[in-house]
């Protein structure tokens, strides 16, 4: 039976061996969560970029491109991180280029997995029927906050394994305590994460819908998988 993992922090990758292994990467508020809605609005491909100016530069390849930091779209790009900005058939047929503070980075420091994927609680089944198939050992690897734990990449890797949990071997405590924090809050997300840090600095920037829309289970059933230099 192939095991499931969950590390907290891209800073503790380090501890992992990512070979032989499918990395799961999660930021729900919202880099990812906006990748996959992206998709599921007709975008062909996205390149997740670290820097800003390595995403502007695509734009002359006839991307769209899209930038966050801290929060707010940068200046200068097409669009920012909310997923709201890519549904209105802005990204149909497009690729887009984007960078984020700590959901990009997720992603490339993954880069030594045998299988990269791009998971939200939208896309949260066809994720866990993805990594049913596919049979190799899973790592979820949450983005966090510039280095530091949070509460939503954890419950959804709770949520996850809460799907896969009769398939998969767990022994770990971070895939335990994830599961048990979501099991206790899954009634309720948006109430249960109200004093969470980045829900306040979103609430902050007033982007209250998007919170909600980001904790929707399984409102879409795209799967964005990385292929050689890009999610497609
Ligand atoms: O950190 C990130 O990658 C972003 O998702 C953060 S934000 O939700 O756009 O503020």
């Amino acid at each position: 039976m192939p095991s499931i993992d969950v590390c907290y922090s891209p800073e503790l990758l380090h501890l992992y061996d990512l070979k032989g292994k499918a990395v799961v990467a999660v930021d729900i508020l919202r880099a990812t969560s906006t990748m996959v809605t992206a998709f599921a609005h007709g975008a062909t491909d996205i390149f997740p970029v670290m820097k800003l100016e390595e995403c502007q530069a695509y734009a002359a390849k006839g991307c769209l491109i899209a930038a966050e930091r801290d929060g707010v779209k940068a200046e200068g790009f097409d669009l920012g991180n909310s997923p709201f900005a890519y549904m209105n058939g802005n990204v149909q047929g497009r690729t887009i280029a984007i960078t984020t503070t700590n959901g990009t980075r997720a992603i490339h420091l993954s880069m030594e997995a045998d299988e990269i994927i791009v998971g939200s609680f939208l896309n949260l089944q066809a994720v866990a029927n993805h990594l049913q198939e596919l049979q190799l050992d899973v790592l979820i690897v949450c983005a966090g906050w510039k280095g530091k734990f949070n509460l939503e990449d954890t419950l959804y890797a709770g949520a996850l394994v809460e799907r896969l949990q009769q398939a998969f071997s767990f022994e770990n405590d971070a895939t335990l305590a994830s599961l048990y924090l979501y099991q206790t809050a899954k009634q309720d997300l948006v109430t249960f994460l109200r004093q969470s840090s980045h829900v306040r600095r979103l609430e902050n920037l007033e982007i209250h819908k998007d919170i909600e829309f980001c904790l929707q289970h399984d409102k879409f059933g795209v799967l964005p998988v990385w292929q050689q230099d890009r999610l497609v």
